[in-house]
């Protein structure tokens, strides 16, 4: 579909007068001789972690277009409304184009090398007088590998502090944990033909029809499956189910837990598989006890023969894939919910089997290279920082004395901005990610960048909310502009392309490592001559090898002519590299014993619950048009026009007892803000007692309202809920 008949699908004008209707946009105005390539760059869509291949038109070195790549493994042509328009946010206004310094509190234009040098002195005096623990630095998943690769080395050894994260804590960090917990190791197990394969799919708080959109499609080409959604909303992914639970808010542990002892109870477990691969089953037996489909329909609002049927459809699937994005892990009770998905894959001896695997579909392009190589949640290739083993396996290879490798990971992100409030971080560096409009509780954030002495932002648009506080702001190239690789979330190694330069004196993330290297006087040592990420990668191959995330056996040139490959890929794995790989098939784990872990899990309800003075659930996410905090897709007319302001979902019933009517505005309060004028939609989408506002909007920020809550393990914020009263705007402002 192209984007203009996809327009036309969502707004009703056909071909012709969409075509007419936008005849004079710059966006739109699809005739023009101005948008015929000279050129395809095959590459791969910087948004989503689905991985699309693309190609990218290249003509008198500007984008014009982009198109789905007819061969790739993922996509196999096809782009979603946002692939399809990618392009336009290369040429978007508000570009970051020159590094700035905060002068006399104005950012004032300096050169490269004045930028560098002073964050190299600014970072090291602050070392001085507070220690080198007093930095902190704060990444993302939307760099190339090749970046997070430099970056870690550079944050870990370099600059000399372990306070490093990224915005995946507030993404991806539970399924992380979860896996480790179960598994011993991250790494999704298994791979998206299993969408294509399975004959009962289970997607827990996941709206792939919005984010996941070519995802999606392998879902409809499957047209023996039985889908079962579970999502507290009516959401475009539960309209395509054959069953769609509409649980009440963070019950789902509860759900879970009842099916597994239904299925244990009826004895409908796969016992062989149990006994020669898991360890627990006794002690989870027992944890299950005060789960009766009494005690979970209680809980979960669902009827007790529902959640029964759906024991005995996931039992008795020959393939059940089970899926789950942020509706599980933005939750206090993330981690145990993940556990206790593993619980039914593992019950079910449904782990790496074709159609059959607990697999969580990851949110950014490259959420899992920062998580497989990055250094901050584990050292690279999913090695601990606790083993002796693994830290000497690194400094061999990196020619270095084992004690600078640190034996305990830093803070987590909220921990470093918990630190910054009272005063142990001094100094922040952020990459890549936007947290004035994302994190959790802003007014905590602010507070803490408030108490920094030197705060660093390095992105490819300024202003942001959170270039706009930063005492350095340096111009990062964006996708289109640099190279590298990518891995999506069935372990997909991509090819990203360079397509044209960035623009004015905007760099490379991962030139700016190494100059910042130069400045700080530790390139030649981490980085010997490295000039290019192809340097970077090399190295990641030889420290990847003989890991589970293993590319040793990949080149650029085997990615790039086969579309994509996943690890584990070494230089003897006998198959085509473009063929489908899954994790465990044999039953055998990263765990020491090699059994995966069973592991009790307890429901508890959501923190902040409801109450007369904030008697609403606010629930928080995403719509297909838009990419997170919008500096992308707000710069792009098209996706603008089509979702051009936030809006707050209410039932009727409650929208009537409240006596307000659809196109209201309306704000929105808890006990920590207030997000003021809204759109109401009145709309039995979401039930009673339940809101939900889309986080995509600076203006509107539903971060001024969710709370700081986090999961005790992965420290994970709870996004999903919070409680907050609504209001009818006052007119005056109408
Ligand atoms: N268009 C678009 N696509 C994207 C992104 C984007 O910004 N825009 N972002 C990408 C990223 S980084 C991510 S992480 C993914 C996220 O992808 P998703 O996880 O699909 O996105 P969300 O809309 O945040 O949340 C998913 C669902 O969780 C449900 N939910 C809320 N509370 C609960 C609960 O208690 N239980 C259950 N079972 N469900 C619940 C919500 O109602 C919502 O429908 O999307 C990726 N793709
Ligand atoms: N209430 C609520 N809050 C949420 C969520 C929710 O569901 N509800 N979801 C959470 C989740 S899952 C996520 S992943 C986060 C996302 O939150 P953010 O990471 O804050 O969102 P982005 O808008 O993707 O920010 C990426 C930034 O990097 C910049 N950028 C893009 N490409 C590059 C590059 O190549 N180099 C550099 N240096 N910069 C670049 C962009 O301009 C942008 O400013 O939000 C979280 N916050
Ligand atoms: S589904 Fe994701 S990766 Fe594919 S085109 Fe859309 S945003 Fe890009
Ligand atoms: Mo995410």
């Amino acid at each position: 579909m192209s984007l203009l008949q996809w327009f036309r699908s969502r707004s009703g004008l056909d071909t012709r007068a969409a075509k007419y209707a936008y005849a004079d946009d710059p966006v739109l105005g699809y005739t023009s001789a101005r948008k015929h390539a000279e050129r395809w760059v095959n590459s791969t869509c910087g948004y989503c972690s689905v991985g699309c291949g693309m190609q990218l038109g290249v003509r008198e070195n500007k984008v014009v277009s982009v198109r789905g790549n007819p061969h790739h493994p993922v996509n196999r042509g096809k782009l979603c409304p946002k692939g399809l328009a990618e392009h336009y946010a290369i040429e978007a206004e508000g570009r970051a184009l020159y590094p700035l310094l905060r002068r006399d509190g104005a950012l004032t234009r300096v050169s490269w090398d004045d930028a560098l040098s002073t964050m190299a002195e600014r970072f090291r005096a602050v070392q001085e007088k507070h220690g080198p623990e007093s930095i902190g630095v704060i990444s993302t998943g939307q760099l190339v590998t090749e970046e997070f690769y430099t970056l870690g080395k550079l944050v870990q050894l370099g600059i000399g502090t372990r306070h490093y994260d990224g915005n995946t804590t507030l993404c991806m960090s539970t399924a992380v944990a979860g896996y480790k917990r179960s598994f011993g190791s991250d790494g999704p197990p298994g791979a998206y033909q299993d969408l294509e394969l399975a004959d009962v799919i289970l997607l827990i708080g996941a709206n792939i029809a919005e984010n996941h959109p070519i995802l999606c499609t392998r879902l409809e080409a499957n047209k023996s499956k039985t889908l079962i959604v579970v999502d507290p909303r009516v959401t475009k992914t539960a309209m395509m189910a054959d069953l769609h639970l509409p649980i009440k808010p963070r019950s789902d542990l509860a759900l879970i837990n009842a099916m597994l002892r239904v299925i244990i109870d009826e004895h409908l477990y796969n016992e062989s598989y149990v006994d020669a691969h898991t360890s627990g089953f006794d002690e989870l037996r027992s944890s299950l006890e005060p789960y009766t489909l009494e005690y979970a329909a209680g809980i979960t609002g669902l009827d007790e023969p529902l959640i029964r049927r759906v024991a005995h459809l996931c039992a008795g699937a020959r393939a059940p894939f089970i899926g789950w994005t942020m509706g599980v892990n933005h939750s206090t009770k993330g981690t145990e919910t993940v556990n206790a998905i593993n619980n039914l894959a593992l019950l079910t001896g449904s782990v790496g089997r074709a159609g059959a695997s607990p697999f969580s579909i990851t949110g950014q392009c490259n959420a899992m290279g920062t998580r497989e190589a990055g250094f901050s949640s584990s050292l690279p290739g999913y090695r601990k920082f606790e083993s002796e083993d693994h830290r000497n396996e690194l400094a061999q290879i990196w020619n270095i004395d084992a004690s600078c490798i640190p034996a305990a990971r830093g803070l987590a992100y909220p921990d470093i901005i918990e630190a910054a409030v009272a005063g142990r971080i001094r100094a922040l560096w952020i990459i890549g990610t936007n947290p004035i409009v994302s994190f959790p509780n802003i007014d905590v954030l602010r507070h803490a960048l408030g108490n920094l002495d030197f705060l660093v932002v390095q992105d490819g648009f300024h202003p942001t909310p959170t270039t706009e506080l930063a005492h350095l702001v340096l111009p990062a190239a964006i996708w289109g502009e640099k190279e590298g690789s990518y891995t999506n979330s069935e372990r997909r190694v991509s090819k990203v392309n360079k397509a044209v330069n960035p623009p004015a004196e905007a760099r490379s993330d991962f030139d700016i490592f190494l100059q910042l290297a130069d400045k700080l006087g530790c390139r030649e040592e981490l980085f010997p001559q490295w000039q290019r990420p192809s340097d970077a990668f090399e190295e990641w191959r030889r420290v990847s090898s003989g890991r589970l995330c293993d590319y040793s056996g990949m080149t650029y040139d085997a990615i790039e002519s086969s579309g994509g490959i996943q690890w584990p890929f070494t230089a003897t794995s006998p198959d085509d590299p473009s063929s489908t790989r899954r994790l465990y098939a044999d039953g055998h784990f990263e765990t020491e014993d090699t059994r995966a872990r069973l592991i009790p899990t307890h429901w508890a309800p959501f923190p902040e619950q409801p109450s007369s003075e904030f008697p609403f659930v606010l629930n928080t996410g995403r719509t297909v048009e838009h990419w997170h905090t919008r500096t992308k897709t707000g710069a792009i007319s098209i996706l603008q026009q089509l979702s051009p302001r936030a809006w707050l979902e209410m039932n009727p019933t409650d929208a009537v007892r409240l006596n307000l009517k659809p196109h209201d505005r309306v704000d929105i309060v808890s006990a920590r803000g207030r997000v003021n004028r809204v759109e109401l939609r009145v709309t039995e989408i979401i039930a009673a007692g339940q809101v939900f506002l889309p986080f995509h909007f600076a203006e509107t920020n539903a971060n001024q309202v969710t709370q700081s809550a986090f999961d005790p393990i992965s420290r994970e914020p709870n996004f999903k809920q919070c409680a907050v009263r609504v209001e009818k705007s006052p007119t005056a402002h109408s």
